[in-house]
């Protein structure tokens, strides 16, 4: 084989593997973070694909806890705290349309459509 040609195979086989590697990378991060706050969620109202991680991050002062009031497979639920940070991490499987809400904070809920 020329050099040349070797030089271009050796390049487009790199390429290829980078390639690969982004998009693994990539499918990894499917991942999202909604912010528990005094005394809602922000945003209260999101649509993230089949698979998302939510990850639920304190950002306020007062007590708080997210759990599942309604929607498809099992239900879930944190601790009640006030610790700033994430708290909480869920992986949504399945498609549908969820309601969380913070028990101890009436009106405190977060729409959340999986598709
Ligand atoms: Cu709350």
């Amino acid at each position: 084989m020329p050099r040349a040609s070797l030089i271009v195979a050796i390049a487009l086989v790199t390429a290829l593997g980078l390639v690969t590697a982004l998009g693994g990378v990539a499918g990894a991060r499917a991942s999202t973070t909604v912010k528990v706050a005094d005394n809602f969620f922000r945003p209260d109202s999101k649509t993230v694909r089949k698979g998302t991680k939510v990850k639920f991050k304190w950002v306020g002062s007062n007590d708080h806890n997210v759990v599942k009031a309604s929607g498809p497979g099992g239900g879930f639920r944190s601790e009640t705290t006030d610790d700033p940070g994430v708290n909480f991490k869920k992986k949504f499987k399945k498609a549908g349309r969820y309601k969380i809400i913070c028990t101890i904070h009436q009106g405190m809920k977060l729409k959340l459509k999986v598709r």
